[in-house]
């Protein structure tokens, strides 16, 4: 093509990456701008490429990485070098170990110069660093390279077991040009990014062969599963078969959490009794007490379905391995599926009943109860109410106490709605997921957050405000992580290594940026502004006085926690 000068006409990197980006789809990024890589920005911005932009990489990541879970497209965050970059590999390797599928793309300084360590700005050999944490790591060296490595990070993404993807644009990439026909031809359209993996017909005829030899089966659901969005078809198994199921955290409302074959109410009962256990997208570690005894049955035979063939026997042998996409997996299970084969003993099913229904009623006693101050189930059971006829919000949770008591307490009907610190029991995942889901879905969000894990990305209320989100963050302030009333052994001044300002008052930081404040100090308090924010849409904090005395050392993993057998103070 020719312009009229007579020149060819020429396009850039920084052109391409935004070309061949909107090219396959990918439509939203979230980063920091900066050099090298903030005309990249602007000009994604330019072209319709919905950017938005961060205080800190970690939360564009955990924005990006959420994104990609929730669409299957690779979420796309954008760093800047060396420090920015490092920033968003949190995010990164957080989205690697959770199977969601991500892109960090970031700028990077000059080859010649890093490889001989001779000091420039921002240097940093990122692509090295990075693949320890990452799926894959690539970077581009040449501008006709671009739509390649892009097309590369797509398929590594989002193929097989989702991660994190890391690649490198060094600043000289983007700033090259090319002709505009040399440049159009280098772009690439990913077609079929993530293939269905059928699974073999004899894997499925053996998983279907142990549930029917099983008395005492359960089906475990994980957040493989929820990825997957099989959500039909998983339905229709469990509720063919008649199989009792039990959701991890974020599988939580692929069925709903008051259906009655939920197991979620007699957890150790059923991992402990069950004879025949099927996995649907979810691994045996450290979350499932890694499939072993006293949490299990050392004779019970397990069925596994993952996308991940060496996944299998990683804990416990895997008796009836199913290797394929869950979506094809189900499918398959369900075209061969006898029903009057499979059919779980009524006496595991009577019992089950009973134990569910004795904790349902120690559940309804914590939230009936009325402390004052409020403590994590009576100010939860305000939230559960008002949250009851919504189930399209969704819902983001980090915390310890916080965390694993609104897991309990808070019931899901709908998939991929809960988010939360996942695999890697993270925090600072608070206002990155919510953020990501309020701009992947245009839904609201609720963020059930410590007030020791807000403060990890707490600064994003800006974020939210600025792009007016309608994202109510509710901070269970017991003034501390875990606790509120821990001292310094010591006996000097300063307060204990876990204790926060239970007096801070989190609510003002959002008027700062516009936002509504609102600090509760009781469930009617809490009901109300609660209900409020979610009437109004407006970017909101409520600061939940919580008793600082109410919760436990790490929440409910206490047992994971050393301790020192040595008296503190000695
Ligand atoms: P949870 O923490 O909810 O128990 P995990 O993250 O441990 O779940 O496990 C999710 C599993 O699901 C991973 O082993 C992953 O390989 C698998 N997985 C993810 N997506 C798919 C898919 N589309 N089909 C099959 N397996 C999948
Ligand atoms: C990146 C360790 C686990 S839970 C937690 C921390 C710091 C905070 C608990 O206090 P919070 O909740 O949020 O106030 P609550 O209700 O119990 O008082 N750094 C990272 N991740 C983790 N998991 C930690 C530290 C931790
Ligand atoms: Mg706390």
């Amino acid at each position: 093509m020719a312009n009229e000068t007579n020149f060819p006409a020429i396009t850039n990197g920084f052109h391409l990456m935004v070309d061949a980006l909107k090219l396959n789809g990918l439509d939203t990024m979230y980063g920091v701008a900066g050099i090298p890589v903030t005309d990249l920005a602007r000009l994604a911005q330019a072209k319709g490429i919905r950017y938005i932009g961060f205080h800190h990489e970690q939360s564009a990541g955990n924005a990006a990485a959420i994104a990609g879970y929730l669409t299957q497209k690779p979420g796309i965050c954008l760093t800047v070098s060396a420090p920015g970059f490092l920033n968003g590999m949190v995010a990164l390797a957080n989205a690697t170990t959770n199977g969601f599928p991500m892109i960090q793309i970031s700028g990077s300084s000059e080859r010649e110069i890093i490889d001989l360590q001779q000091g420039d700005y921002e240097e940093l050999d990122q692509m090295n660093a990075a693949k320890p944490y990452t799926k894959a790591a690539y970077r581009v060296d040449r501008t006709e390279d671009i739509g390649i490595g892009l097309a590369r990070a797509i398929r590594a993404a989002v193929s097989g077991r989702p991660g994190g993807v890391y690649l490198d644009l060094p600043a000289k990439v983007l700033a090259a040009t090319l002709d505009n026909n040399t440049g159009a031809r280098s772009l690439v359209r990913v077609v079929d990014a993530a293939p269905r993996q059928l699974p073999a017909p004899e894997s499925v005829q053996r998983a279907l062969e142990v549930l029917a030899a099983a008395e005492r089966p359960l089906i475990i659901l994980g957040k493989g599963a929820a990825y997957a969005q099989a959500d039909a078809d998983i339905r229709a198994f469990i509720e063919k078969t008649g199989i009792p199921f039990l959701p991890m955290s974020m599988a939580k409302g692929l069925l709903p959490d008051d259906h009655p074959q939920s197991a979620a109410a007699a957890r150790s009962f059923v991992l402990a009794q069950a004879d025949a256990v099927m996995l649907i997208g979810a691994r045996l570690n450290w979350l499932l007490g890694h499939g072993k005894s006293p949490q299990w049955s050392p004779a019970a035979q397990f069925i596994q379905l993952d996308i991940a063939p060496t996944e299998m026997d990683s804990n416990r042998a895997i008796t009836a391995p199913v290797v394929g996409d869950i979506a094809s997996s189900i499918s398959a299970l369900l075209a061969i599926l006898d029903t009057k084969q499979i059919r779980p003993r009524s006496a595991w099913l009577n019992e089950l009943a009973q134990h569910k229904q004795h904790n349902i009623k120690g559940m309804a006693a914590h939230l009936a109860a009325k402390p004052d101050p409020m403590d994590f189930y009576s100010a939860l059971g305000a939230i559960k109410g008002v949250l009851s006829d919504k189930p399209e919000l969704f819902v983001v949770n980090e915390g310890a106490n916080t965390l694993d008591t609104a897991r309990n307490v808070i019931d899901m009907r709908l998939p991929r709605k809960r988010l939360d610190t996942g695999t890697w029991g993270v925090m600072g995942v608070g206002m990155g997921y919510a953020i990501g889901a309020a701009v992947v879905s245009g839904k609201p969000v609720v963020a059930i957050e410590g007030d020791s894990a807000f403060g990890f990305s707490g600064m994003e209320i800006e974020t939210i405000c600025r792009y007016h989100l309608p994202i109510v963050t509710v901070i269970f302030n017991n003034g501390g992580i875990y606790r509120g009333d821990d001292i310094n052994h010591s006996g000097g001044a300063d307060p204990s290594p876990t204790v926060l300002m239970k007096e801070a008052r989190y609510e003002k930081l959002i008027e700062a940026f516009g936002g509504v404040g609102y600090y509760a100090a009781d469930p009617p308090g809490l009901a109300k502004a609660l209900t409020d924010a979610l009437g109004s849409g407006q970017p909101t904090l409520i600061n939940c006085a919580i008793d600082p005395t109410a919760g436990t050392e790490s929440g409910h993993i206490g047992n994971l926690n050393p301790q020192s057998s040595i008296a503190q103070n000695k």
